[in-house]
């Protein structure tokens, strides 16, 4: 980990932040109610110059806005959150005004005239990160919520918000550091009479830990799986029924299906919602060689989306299949025997070689309802999403790290390794799982982090 900063050296110590921004909070387009937000130190001259007065803290306040000519350019409710009990930190004010576009840029260009600037996308929840309003993890809810495309990843991102992904993470992070300080002490008072740890008591509480961190990787999984899907690709040769077989997923005739093989050209990219599981679908040109050019482009397509895809649906329409081609990638494929009804058999699945051939028809909508379980078996995705929080694919790797560092840790106390090598694995340990909830940082995270969120949020 480079560039590793500790909370404390915040932007807000080093100054930085002495300026004032504005965004508008609601969405763009039409609404009843549009809300400007403002944050920073000029917020409360700022407010005193809209609407000539500054508003009794959290009391909603009906206020005429004002332009620099006095002219009122509309009329709403005024809130305002002195810092620090506001959710950035510092002074803020909401203006509630009517949902339009031109009434809310001609508030907006006041408030910029006033001297603000314009928040850049996720300034507001940098912000009460860096004040320590949210943790690292509350602050991504706060996205994941308002970008959640299911009622599951919307459940489970207001868990995360709420703290519950935090709560166990810093809860480790306590027992590790329980853990370090005594050995911490082994290693200053050598010379003294202090009763130390044996190494199998100590292979013992790293253990609880770990087992711990398995089952906080277990929910982050479901909560990761919710937010971000999976990607499947549907392939195979032509007219064997790929296309048909993204139009039954996303429910409308999205590709052309004929009985000319070679109809599909192009990638054709859908999202749908799986009982919950999102699933980015590609259908792909029918794998073979061709002398048409355009075709040809298309296959040569299809054969990256394959190669970059959680899976491979191989649909095929005859018992005969050809593995040779995805020779590499027999992990990913699950073959899909369509059109069974021309030849009289029943929906069924079975394993051959550790691969997984569903039998359906696609046109008499049989056995699909095997592929969907399939699918969510091959996620690894749980339709109850109890107790499960929203969490991202870097979170996973930190509790990966994690778990890494603490086993390496085990090693070092089973071979009676100096008690300092043992110490670093913890300290990294550790040093991980603030990765996660933002007690330790670098500027590229947060850039990462937060310029994926919307401007106002
Ligand atoms: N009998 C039967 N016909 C099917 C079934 N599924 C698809 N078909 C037919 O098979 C033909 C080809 O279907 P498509 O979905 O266009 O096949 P494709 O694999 O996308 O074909 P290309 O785009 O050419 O690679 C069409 O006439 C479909 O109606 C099925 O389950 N049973
Ligand atoms: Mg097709």
């Amino acid at each position: 980990m480079k560039k590793v900063k500790s909370k404390k050296k915040s932007k807000v110590l080093n100054n930085t932040f002495v300026d004032t921004i504005v965004a508008q909070a609601t969405a763009t387009g039409c609404g009843g109610v549009g809300i400007i937000r403002v944050s920073g130190s000029a917020t409360t001259s700022i407010v005193k110059a809209v609407i000539g007065k500054i508003p009794q803290p959290r009391y909603a306040d009906l206020a005429k806005f004002l332009d620099a000519s006095n002219s009122v350019i509309d009329h709403g409710l005024v809130l305002f959150f002195p810092g620090p009990n506001s959710f950035t930190g510092e002074d803020v004010v909401e203006f509630h005004g009517h949902g339009g576009a031109v009434v809310l840029d001609r508030l907006l260009q006041r408030i910029l005239g006033l001297g603000a600037r314009l928040a850049r996308p996720g300034e507001f929840s940098e912000r009460a990160f860096l004040n320590g309003k949210l943790d690292l993890t509350q602050a991504e809810a706060v996205a994941d919520l308002v970008s959640a495309s299911s009622v599951q990843a919307a459940s489970s991102a207001i868990k995360s918000l709420q703290g519950d992904f935090s709560k166990l993470v810093f809860a480790v992070a306590a027992q590790i550091m329980e853990l370090r300080t005594y050995i911490e002490a082994e290693i200053d008072f050598t010379e003294e009479e202090i009763e130390f740890l044996t190494s199998e008591k100590i292979s013992t509480t790293i253990n609880e830990v770990l087992q711990q961190i398995t089952s906080i990787k277990i929910k982050a999984v479901q909560g990761s799986l919710l937010r971000d899907g999976v990607s499947v690709v549907i392939a195979g040769k032509p007219n064997v029924g790929k296309s048909s077989l993204l139009n039954y997923f996303c429910g409308h005739d999205s590709a052309i299906v004929t009985d000319i093989p070679g109809t599909t050209r192009d990638l054709l990219k859908e999202y749908i919602n799986l009982d919950g599981l999102p699933l980015h679908i590609i259908d792909t040109a029918g794998i073979r060689v061709s002398s048409d050019v355009i075709e040809q482009e298309g296959v040569n397509r299809a054969w990256l989306a394959i190669n970059s895809a959680d899976f491979i649906l191989l649909v095929t329409d005859s018992d005969d299949v050809d593995l040779a081609p995805y020779d590499k990638l027999l992990d990913k494929i699950v073959i899909v025997r369509n059109k069974i009804d021309q030849d009289a058999m029943k929906p069924k699945e079975d394993v051959v070689d550790n691969i997984k051939t569903v039998y359906v028809s696609v046109k008499e909508q049989q056995g699909l309802n095997l592929l969907e379980k399939e699918i969510k078996q091959r996620a690894g995705f749980k339709t109850t999403s109890e107790g499960v929080f929203s969490a991202r694919r870097r979170h996973l790797d930190a509790l990966q790290q994690t778990e890494e560092c603490l086993e390496q840790a085990i090693t070092c106390a089973n071979n009676n390794q100096p008690a300092e090598l043992l110490a670093e694995e913890l300290r990294m340990a550790q040093n991980y799982l603030g990765v996660i909830t933002g007690e330790v940082y670098t500027e590229d995270l947060l850039d990462r982090i937060f310029s994926e969120f919307c401007v106002g949020k």
